[in-house]
């Protein structure tokens, strides 16, 4: 079996899902180190990806980046049924409206969230009313399921399971939301050695 090589740091949330996922999945990946404040490591993965950002995956000679891309890739090649990508047509399209939510909106705002937590920067009302937007349509998400796409784990969870990371890292209060709660407890034994993040 051959390996694939994943450009990843492991304080880049973006990386984390596609590292989770192939834990869930029993891949192995070759991980090349990429910082990308580090000039050399810069270089390097522009070669590769010239959109320089991570994660990137070389999957024999096939490059891809955008982790929601990457997550459907492996889920369609590597996974041994269709339930974390279903082929229903309708099962589908609520996976991608959930991965959109994330890729368009959810990633984004909890990544910068974070970021300002991290350099003590303030964060705007404005932000905080963008995240609590967020993590409230989560929570609508889960009323009634306990996969944030269905009744299944599905490779949607992974990215917004994630994003919540980000937030648990900046101690985001989240006893409004029960259903998150339930859901983001669980999701760690879909992962095997869930590090802390
Ligand atoms: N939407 C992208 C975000 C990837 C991303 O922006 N990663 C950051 C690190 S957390 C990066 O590589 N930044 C370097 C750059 O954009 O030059 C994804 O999900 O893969």
């Amino acid at each position: 079996i051959h390996t694939m090589d994943l450009y990843y740091h492991i304080r880049s949330p973006p990386c984390q899902p596609v590292v989770f996922l192939a834990r869930h999945l029993g891949l192995e990946f070759n991980h090349i180190v990429t910082s990308i404040y580090d000039p050399a490591d810069f270089e390097v993965l522009k070669k590769v990806n010239p959109q320089h950002t991570i994660p990137t995956l070389v999957d024999n000679g096939h490059i891809l980046w955008e982790s929601y891309a990457i997550l459907i890739y492996l889920a369609e090649k590597y996974a041994l049924d269709d339930s974390l990508y279903p082929k229903d047509v309708c099962e589908r399209s609520i996976v991608h409206q959930r991965l959109f939510f994330d890729s368009g909106m959810f990633q984004n705002t909890t990544l910068q969230a974070l970021l300002s937590h991290l350099r003590n920067n303030p964060i705007t009302d404005e932000h905080l009313a963008k995240v609590k937007r967020g993590v409230e349509i989560v929570e609508m998400y889960l009323t009634d399921s306990p996969y944030v796409a269905g009744q299944k784990l599905t490779i949607a969870d992974f990215s917004i399971f994630v994003s919540f990371c980000s937030l648990d890292m900046m101690k985001y209060d989240l006893t409004a939301y029960p259903n998150v709660q339930r859901w983001f407890a669980k999701m760690g034994t879909h992962i095997p050695d869930l590090e802390p993040t």
